[in-house]
């Protein structure tokens, strides 16, 4: 019998999605906080040749370097050797919000084919002067996040929603404005921020094909026809493309690119954080809901375990990855560690009391066991016990709320990362849209 490829692609995807429902129920998975294991966390300070780092310089010199590196080898990948060429050109631009804001929309082109391109949609309140700009991932397109008539529609694959919003795993104008709440556009703008979203399908669609769509083929060397053990997966793939959305907008005039604050939700908070540890150029990173393989600590075994992750989403991490599936305890990292990594650059933890899958109390214990490297930089240590929901907790350069609520990304949320880039930018000095 012949079975046609898109169609036996379809059954793995509607498997593998209800695999996701059904795991989420499961009664295997641990949802109660007296059943976690004990268990003990990496050393932060402790170098590979047994020497404790005492100083930032030490941190920034050696041991980070070594952490980074376990990191990308066990977890997220490396990037390849391999230099593709990536261009961007401004395709369009627009006065929205009666003037108050400019649009734009640029093309940005990996490799020598012009039509592999990913549209990174930018929005600057009109001043003439350089706004701190926040930068994240969309999970359906950029026309999803706003009504505005004028934001092209993605051609590449998109996940298919219950709603009429796609067909045939290809978004269409019914998705306009659907997720435009996780976009508060005109409150960022009104702040003082610009905002630049991306699809992260056009950098490469969230589906397991063994890499042969997306950016990760750009990188094969001669006869290559996937990732090495240790090379990037999708998730990799997605946090350098993120470094190139900022390769851009360090040119953009519009846009002060000393201070651009990565923002992801869920799997794009997974992301944001690994672009945060990969890229010291960027300001701020955010995590809301990450959960496993994002925030929170995989020891913990609460909610999604590594176990689960590797077999639902096979293609998100690197392929040493799923050798710790159930052996946490053997994992060289923790998610700990993630945090460390972007010390002394500031981070923002949020998780919500409906998204027990995403561990919230495993999501601030790794912020918290992150205090020995940001206290070498000055920070002040968080305590252990986590906040009680909706009452954010800050340090200098660290952050963490647990909003009441279900897994999402909302106004709430936002209201917090702005209060919070504010706080950044008056320690440094500089104020939202002045040089
Ligand atoms: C879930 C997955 C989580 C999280 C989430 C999302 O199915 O188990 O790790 O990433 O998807 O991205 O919405």
């Amino acid at each position: 019998m012949l079975i046609r490829v898109p169609a036996l692609v379809g059954l793995v995807l509607v498997v593998c999605f209800m695999n996701e429902q059904v795991i989420a129920q499961r009664p295997g998975i641990n949802k109660d906080e007296t059943k976690v294991p004990s268990f003990t966390l990496p050393e932060l300070l402790k170098s590979n040749d047994g020497v404790f780092v005492e100083t930032a310089e030490a941190w920034q010199a050696k041991r980070r370097l070594e952490v980074f590196d376990a990191m990308a080898k066990n977890v997220y990948g490396d990037v390849p050797k391999r230099k593709v060429n990536v261009d961007f050109k401004v395709i369009s631009s627009w006065e929205i919000f009666n003037g108050a804001a400019i649009r734009k929309e640029v093309r940005i082109v990996f490799g020598d084919d012009p039509t592999n391109f990913a549209t990174l949609l930018v929005t600057l309140p009109n001043t003439r002067s350089e706004v701190p700009c926040f930068l994240g991932y969309n999970f359906h397109g950029n026309h999803t996040t706003t009504d505005d008539p004028k934001v092209s529609i993605t051609k590449s694959w998109v996940r298919n929603r219950e709603s009429p919003s796609t067909t045939d795993n290809r978004a269409n104008e019914e998705g306009r404005g659907t997720s435009a709440s996780r976009w508060p556009c005109r409150e960022i703008i009104d702040a003082g921020y610009g905002v630049a979203t991306i699809y992260y399908g056009d950098v490469d669609p969230d589906i397991h094909d063994q890499f042969k769509n997306g950016i990760h083929p750009l990188f094969y060397e001669a006869g290559q026809t996937k990732p090495t053990k240790s090379e990037w997966g999708s998730i990799g793939a997605w946090a350098w493309a993120l470094s190139r959305c900022l390769d851009y907008l360090e040119q953009d005039s519009g846009v002060d690119g000393k201070h651009v604050a990565l923002i992801g939700h869920s799997r794009l908070g997974k992301t944001s954080l690994w672009a945060g540890a990969s890229d010291e150029r960027f300001w701020m990173t955010i995590s809301n809901n990450s959960g496993c393989g994002g925030a929170a600590l995989s020891r913990r075994k609460f909610g999604e375990t590594v176990e689960v992750i590797n077999r639902v989403f096979p293609h998100w991490f690197c392929d040493r990855f799923p050798e710790f599936d159930d052996r946490e305890n053997d994992l060289p990292v923790d998610q700990h560690m993630l945090m460390a990594l972007i010390a002394p650059r500031a981070v923002y933890v949020a998780s919500a009391t409906g998204d027990q899958w995403a561990d919230p109390r495993g999501e601030y214990l790794s912020l918290y066991h992150s205090n020995a490297v940001f206290e070498l930089f000055g920070d002040s240590p968080l305590q252990f016990k986590s906040p009680a929901a909706d009452e954010p907790r800050r340090t200098q350069l660290r952050a963490y709320h647990l909003r009441t609520g279900k897994h999402d990304i909302t106004a709430y949320d936002w209201e917090q990362y702005v209060q919070f880039g504010n706080l950044q930018l008056e320690n440094s000095s500089a104020k939202p849209g002045v040089k």
